[in-house]
This record gives C-alpha cells, sequence and structure tokens, in this order.
C-alpha cells in the first residue's frame, strides 16, 4: 500500500538509493497557486545533512513539477511530483546486505517480500518521507488559504530531555524544533555525547492544529482521529498516537476528563480537537513517539540471511534521533488527513452550514 487518503489521494514511491523518490496528489482542487520554490522551506526543515545532529548524507532535495499545474496554478489532474537521489553511498551497506539490523524493518521485508534494496534501507528508508512532506506544502497552503487552519509541530521530549518552558517562538530558532530556548545547549551537549558514544534515541513529537472548524471526520470507519492515528503510524519509526490527553486518560476520572463547556468556551481540550471521531473546533492535537533508530555502530547480534548467528555493525551516515528531524513529518501527515477530511466533508455536508451555537475553541490543551 502506497497510496493513502480518499478524495485527496497521495501516492509515493521510489528507493533512498534508486535513481529518484516521487509522488502523485491526485484529487486536489484547481486553482492552488504553486511553485517548486514553495517547497524549499519544509523540504530543509526535514533533510540530512543540514546540522551535526542529523544524518550527514547531503540531498538537494530539489522538486521538478511534472504535471497538475499549469501557469503556476494546480488545474485538478494528478499533480506528479519528483526528487533525484543525488547523494547515495550504497557501499556503506555492503557489509549488512545479507543480514538483519536488529529493531530494523530488514528482516521483515525479506519475510513479506523474500527479495530486497538493502541499500539505504530501500523502501523503508526514513528518505520516503520526504515526498509527505512535499505534498504536505499543498494540504498545508490549501488548508491555510481556505479555512486559515495552521498545522505546526514541536519535539516534546529527547530520551528523558522534557521541555521546561514553551515558547512557539523558540521552535523554528534551533536544530531541535525544541520550545524552550534556554535548553538548546544541554540538548546539543547531550547529543554530541550520544553520538559519539554509538547509540540512538527515541523523541515525541507533538503537532497541533490550529483553526479546524468543527465537523471534519466521518463517523465511524473514517474518524479524525482514527485517520489521524493511521497517518501518523504510517511514518517510519513511530510506535505510538496519543490524541489529546491520550493514554493520559486512563488515569483520569470523567469530570477531570470532560472538556465542560461555558459561553467563553471549552474550559479544557483533553479531547484533543475530536469528539465521536469529529473535530470540535478547538485545537487538534497528536502526540507521537518516535522509537530509537536501529541503524547503529554498537556491535549487536543477529542472524544473516543464511541462519548463521553473527555480529552486526552499522556503518554510514544515521540518524541518532530521527525524531529530531521528524516534525515536519508528523505536521505532514496531519494537514494531508485534515484537507482529504475537509474535502469529504465538503462534499457530504456542504449545504449544512453552520449550526448554532458554536462554541469558541476556549482553552488550549495542556499536554504540549
Ligand atoms: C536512513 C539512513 C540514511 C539517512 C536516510 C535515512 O541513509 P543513507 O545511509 O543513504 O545516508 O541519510 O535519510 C535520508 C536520506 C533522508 O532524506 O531522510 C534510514 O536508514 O532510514
Amino acid at each position: 500500500m502506497n497510496t493513502f487518503g480518499k478524495l485527496l489521494r497521495v501516492t509515493t514511491f521510489g528507493e533512498s538509493h534508486g535513481p529518484a523518490i516521487g509522488c502523485v496528489v491526485d484529487g486536489c482542487p484547481p486553482g492552488i497557486a504553486i511553485a517548486a520554490e514553495d517547497f524549499r522551506h519544509d523540504l530543509e526543515r526535514r533533510a540530512t545533512g543540514r546540522t551535526r545532529h542529523t544524518s550527514q548524507r547531503h540531498e538537494a532535495d530539489e522538486v521538478e513539477i511534472l504535471s497538475g499545474v499549469y501557469e503556476g496554478r494546480t488545474t485538478g489532474t494528478p499533480i506528479a511530483l519528483l526528487i533525484r537521489n543525488t547523494d547515495a553511498r550504497s557501499k556503506d551497506y555492503a557489509n549488512i546486505a545479507a543480514q538483519f539490523r536488529p529493531g530494523h524493518a530488514d528482516y521483515t521485508y525479506w519475510q513479506k517480500y523474500g527479495h530486497r534494496d538493502p541499500r539505504g534501507g530501500g523502501r523503508s528508508s526514513a528518505r520516503e518521507t520526504t515526498m509527505r512532506v512535499a505534498a504536505a506544502v499543498i494540504a498545508k497552503r490549501w488548508l491555510r488559504e481556505k479555512f486559515g487552519v495552521r498545522v505546526r509541530g514541536h519535539l516534546a521530549q529527547i530520551g528523558e530531555v522534557q521541555p521546561r518552558g514553551f515558547d512557539w517562538n523558540a521552535v523554528e530558532g534551533n536544530a531541535f524544533f525544541w520550545p524552550d530556548a534556554t535548553q538548546v545547549a544541554e540538548l546539543e551537549t547531550y547529543m554530541d555525547a550520544l553520538r559519539k558514544s554509538g547509540d540512538s534515541v527515541g523523541a515525541r513529537i507533538t503537532v497541533v492544529a490550529d483553526g479546524v472548524p468543527p465537523g471534519w471526520g466521518e463517523p465511524v470507519y473514517g474518524k479524525l482521529d482514527a485517520e489521524l492515528a493511521a497517518a501518523l503510524m504510517s511514518i517510519n519509526a513511530v510506535k505510538g498516537v496519543e490524541i489529546g490527553a491520550g493514554f493520559g486518560a486512563v488515569a483520569q476520572t470523567g469530570s477531570a476528563h470532560r472538556d465542560e463547556i461555558t459561553r467563553d468556551g471549552f474550559e479544557s481540550n483533553h479531547a484533543g480537537g475530536i469528539l465521536g471521531g469529529i473535530s470540535t473546533g478547538q485545537q487538534v492535537v497528536a502526540s507521537v513517539a518516535f522509537k530509537p533508530t536501529s541503524s547503529l555502530r554498537l556491535p549487536g547480534r543477529t542472524l544473516d540471511v543464511e541462519g548463521n548467528e553473527v555480529e552486526v555493525v552499522t556503518t554510514g551516515r544515521h540518524d541518532p534521533c530521527v525524531g529530531i528531524r521528524a516534525t515536519p513529518i508528523c505536521e505532514a501527515m496531519v494537514a494531508l488527513v485534515l484537507m482529504d477530511q475537509a474535502l469529504r466533508h465538503r462534499a457530504q455536508c456542504g449545504d449544512v452550514g453552520d449550526v448554532s451555537p458554536r462554541i469558541p475553541a476556549g482553552k488550549h490543551s495542556s499536554k504540549r
């Protein structure tokens, strides 16, 4: 399955060390202004090799628009985007081509297909996420222009380290998408030590969508939260997704969890902006857990394809914390799901119009 979405359908293709990666975005409304340079900002935010804390592969990530855009605006026909791979170093994978990195998709791809492209992890590589981010540039723009919806994210934890303070203005000012500028030096020291040790660490990312109107989401099998969870879970290395209070709801009482309503709006946002699978008009809040990356230069025990017990050591250019550059990827998946749901809501319920009373968004989620 390399396609997702119902009315807005995104298909990605390509391998990390193949000639190119790309996507086809089908079902996009006509008239959206888009040019190749519009992709640059978000692709740079996600790219490898931009700081010492990520993989040192240097890709230009130049987007070529092959179809679906004429005179700078979408035509309503399939939008095909292509990025050529220019800095793959396949010899890094020669030693592990016939081994299974513990904790990696090497083994499951082998079991499923019986034949795999081991160079850079092939299709299982985080390289694939580039095209999700590219596709979502269009979705973010449409959501912003049409509804004033803004989707943004930040790193909410690396290993045991959590933000002490919170300021959206700090997030884009450091390499970690970290919301407390006073901790950046501490994180740099932490990541430098981790990189030197050869180990990796997990991370949590929070994505918040502001301005989502009430009504998006299709119960019961197309619930907004269900589709967000599936989309976020489809990102490489993701092991958990929470909406609003998420697993914290287990320990809450109903009186604490419910988001009470006054004329000023909702008094809290434990629901993460979704009730019954439909947006409430509050911030939509999703939190995503990334596992520590499995490509380690620390020796580990495994089997080779012949079934022999061997020691595996991964060399090459890897991320000690893939979560560091995953904020734009999480934003992308949220934006693509929201745009698809918005189109579906318009198709089925476009005639319903505004329903009274419209409750103000009120208080934000305490969980950021
Ligand atoms: C990745 C391993 C590295 C990363 C890659 C993801 O690939 P390589 O060994 O070819 O340098 O650089 O990330 C990207 C190339 C990217 O654009 O995100 C992996 O194992 O997932």
